[in-house]
């Protein structure tokens, strides 16, 4: 395809690979980031993930060898040989990655005489495995490689052997394993070695497909249906590391408001102002920590956006107010499509300013939503985003803490938006191929900006589709799950993914969207979702109400001791997020991240760490009261009973319906808060400094939990020592903050 390489030249950091047939780059970004280009579409990479030069400058060598050049950083070589082949090496010379030369070979082809037999009932039949894409990459597998990643995909952890396709979805059908799309497109997969990893991110926002060796067992491949071949490899010393580097290339999470760690109630459905009051009146009678209600659609006029129903709300600015006086703050939905319908001001001004996406020929485009015929704003467009910003103001005025967005595929009732229909990439115009993967980034990029203008604190956004990079903008839920245990089950790998992914601010519907939900489901859901950083009970209008307070005393008790453990530790979620900010490391980790050489972990779908210290082995079937527990090297403690293990096995756990087990690492310092009804109840609350037996330090920060002064510098950071024995030293890293009013040490198994 590209022939033989006849030169190259450097020009700073970027190398031109003029080959017989086609020009390639290799951009070195910093020692361990390379961006590998083929422009075939464009000579921009037109990145919507990456924002600003990532390069940092950093030496490297080329070096003319037999049959073609070597590039070395300090970190990394690749070797770059005729027909645009690229292999790449760690610093000893280790092979990491090899472009595959063979030709392809599927492991499984079918009958030609069955396939119209099997298309008549309905089976779904892939004539072959080895489709070829426009834009293409194909590289060796290894025996043992794992691969992890790939944003919100159903099924395991560990991606290998399965395949999947970026083209933000919106499927109410129950999520199951074997669906290869649903509303996130996040191109970015790590791939763990028996000695060796790395990550790649592959920057291509047409409809895209990744086959991890699924049709051969040797080799993997990913492509797209149009677009440049454009992606960064991505060499590091260790699966944090990786994360690290993906994050610093797309954007990491900034920190969130502190309330938005609380817990969330919402259901579709809850449509007056009664409702909503009852809703609250509810949650404190039944003693249930709670920072936010969301209202989702049925606030609106006529699913309008940017209106309240004043039919069956008297007053919103009232009822809110009244809600935040007991401490419950709203969140209230947003979503693109705009109805269609003379004098609604935003239609009328959207179409006033060509702010719609378009027919080929020039038209609107109209599809369908919720509130029938709909168009669809054009968020790639900086002028939209603005007008759409500012019109937020609606909300903000209202008194509104925070918006969800949501359809945002986008989603259409009238069939999918064609290929064609036109939208703006910034300047330029482009088509629904292209925008369809980043529409839901950059709506959510409109929501954040003009919100931050609109307040100057930090934005609660939410997002229901995404792109690699979304993660600077909005946190994320798993959309429409049911209430079903494999989807409680999946919600384990799936945040996992998510949060390797960069997207570190996840959390799924407790108890389920659709379908109904158990008592007993409810409880095991509510043991796992309190640990998710979003943090929501939400359920779909036609199923059963699953409030906390109805599925008996038991159930309630049970779901306060958790959402009252979440609130405990949420000066501990709040430090996980600041780690975040500033590594990228998510919140939400499967065990494969910090113990990558331990083969016991890299399957590992039933258990997960919050943080490093934290490890969590939630029950996830129906009826178990007992279940295994693989615990990774060192000292661990049960959280409950503060009995001893040590790591490197299996042990069968106790885990009653009200117990979830759950471990903390030797030497751990977990800091936590008083309790209390919702973040802020308690002004000035004291620190509680829980250390565990062991030695460690640990690194809590504090602020005010609201605004950006903590970017210039309003914060403290105290280094936590634990010298074991019961001493413990702390330092001020960083004064700039209020300090606690108290800080009590309680130290554990003593
Ligand atoms: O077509 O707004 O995923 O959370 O409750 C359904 C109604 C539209 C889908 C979201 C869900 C939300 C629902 N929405």
């Amino acid at each position: 395809m590209f022939g033989k390489l006849l030169d190259y030249s450097p020009e700073g950091q970027l190398i031109t690979l003029r080959y017989e047939k086609q020009t390639a780059y290799l951009h070195v970004l910093t020692d361990k980031i390379i961006n590998v280009f083929v422009p075939y579409a464009s000579k921009e990479h037109r990145s919507k993930a990456i924002e600003g030069d990532k390069e940092q400058s950093v030496s490297f060598t080329l070096e003319k060898i037999v049959g073609g050049v070597m590039l070395t950083t300090s970190f990394l070589s690749c070797r770059i040989s005729d027909d645009f082949k690229l292999d790449f090496y760690d610093k000893n010379g280790v092979l990491l990655c090899a472009d595959y030369r063979g030709s392809r070979v599927p492991r499984f082809t079918i009958q030609e005489s069955l396939i119209e037999l099997m298309k008549q009932e309905g089976h779904d039949v892939h004539l072959t495995h080895c489709t070829d894409y426009p834009v293409q990459c194909v590289k060796t597998l290894d025996k043992n490689d794992c691969i992890y990643g790939l944003g919100d995909k159903t099924g395991s952890l560990n991606k290998r052997y399965y395949e999947y396709e970026n083209w933000n979805s919106d499927i109410p059908d129950p999520h199951e394993d074997s669906f290869k799309s649903l509303y996130k497109s996040i191109p970015f997969f790590i791939t763990l070695k028996e000695k060796g990893i790395y990550g790649i991110f592959y920057d291509n926002t047409y409809k895209s497909y990744f086959n991890f060796g699924k049709e051969n067992d040797g080799y993997y491949s990913f492509g797209s249906d149009n677009g440049n071949l454009d992606y960064y490899f991505i060499g590091g010393s260790s699966m944090p590391d990786i994360v690290s580097s993906y994050t610093y290339l797309t954007g990491r999470m900034p920190l969130p408001q502190k309330w938005t760690l609380g817990y969330h109630q919402s259901r579709w459905g809850y449509d007056s102002e009664e409702t909503f009051r009852m809703i609250a009146a509810k949650l404190r009678e039944c003693r249930i920590p709670c920072d936010a209600i969301h209202f989702d659609i049925d606030y609106m006029e006529r699913y309008k956006v940017f209106t309240w129903n004043t039919s069956r709300f008297t007053d919103p600015g009232i009822l809110l107010s009244d809600l935040k006086k007991q401490g419950i703050k709203a969140v209230t939905i947003v979503d693109p499509g705009v109805k269609v319908e003379e004098d609604y001001p935003m239609y009328e001004e959207g179409i006033a300013n060509d702010y719609y996406a378009k027919t080929p020929d020039g038209a609107t485009y109209v599809n369908a939503v919720w509130p029938g015929d709909a168009v669809y704003p054009d968020f790639g467009n900086p002028a939209v985003r603005k007008w759409w910003g500012e019109h937020l103001k609606f909300y903000t005025e209202l008194g509104v803490a925070g918006i969800w967005n949501d359809m945002n595929e986008p989603a259409s009732f009238n069939g999918p938006l064609p290929d064609d229909v036109v939208f703006t990439d910034e300047g330029r115009q482009t088509t629904h191929a292209e925008i369809h993967n980043v529409y839901g980034h950059n709506m959510a990029k409109a929501t954040y900006e003009g919100w931050k203008a609109l307040t100057g604190k930090r934005p609660f956004v939410i997002t229901r589709a995404c792109y690699g990079g979304s993660q600077k903008y909005a946190t994320v839920w798993t959309g429409d799950n049911q209430s079903l245990w494999t989807h409680l089950r999946m919600a384990i790998p799936q945040q996992c993914n998510l949060g390797l992914s960069g997207v570190a601010y996840v959390g799924t519907d407790i108890g389920g969207f659709g379908a109904d939900t158990t008592p007993e489901l409810m409880a095991r859901w509510i043991q796992t979702g309190c640990f998710s950083p979003l943090f929501r009970n939400h359920c779909a209008k036609g199923s059963m109400d699953q409030e906390p307070w109805l599925f008996g005393e038991e159930v309630l008790s049970i779901y306060r001791k958790y959402v009252e453990l979440r609130y405990s530790l949420l000066p501990y979620f709040y430090d996980l997020c600041r780690v975040c900010e500033q590594t990228g490391l998510p919140i939400i980790r499967p065990l494969v991240l910090h113990y990558e050489n331990d083969i016991n972990v890299r399957n590992m779908n039933d258990e997960f760490l919050a943080g490093e210290s934290l490890l969590v082995a939630p029950v996830v079937d129906q009826g178990v009261t007992k279940r295994l527990v693989y615990l990774p090297e060192g000292i661990w403690y049960d959280y409950w009973s503060h009995e001893e293990y040590r790591g490197g096995d299996y042990y069968p756990v106790d885990a009653p319906l009200d117990v979830c087990p759950i471990f903390v690492k030797a030497g751990s310092v977990i800091p936590k808060a008083p309790s209390q009804m919702y973040v802020g109840e308690i002004p000035d609350p004291e620190l509680i400094l829980e250390v565990w037996p062991g030695e460690g330090s640990y690194v809590h920060y504090h602020d005010n939990g609201e605004d950006f002064a903590y970017r210039e510098g309003a914060y403290n950071e105290y280094l936590i020592e634990n010298k074991g024995n019961c001493e413990v030293n702390i330092t001020k890293l960083h004064e700039g903050y209020k300090d606690y009013p108290d800080v009590r040490i309680k130290y554990i198994g003593v």
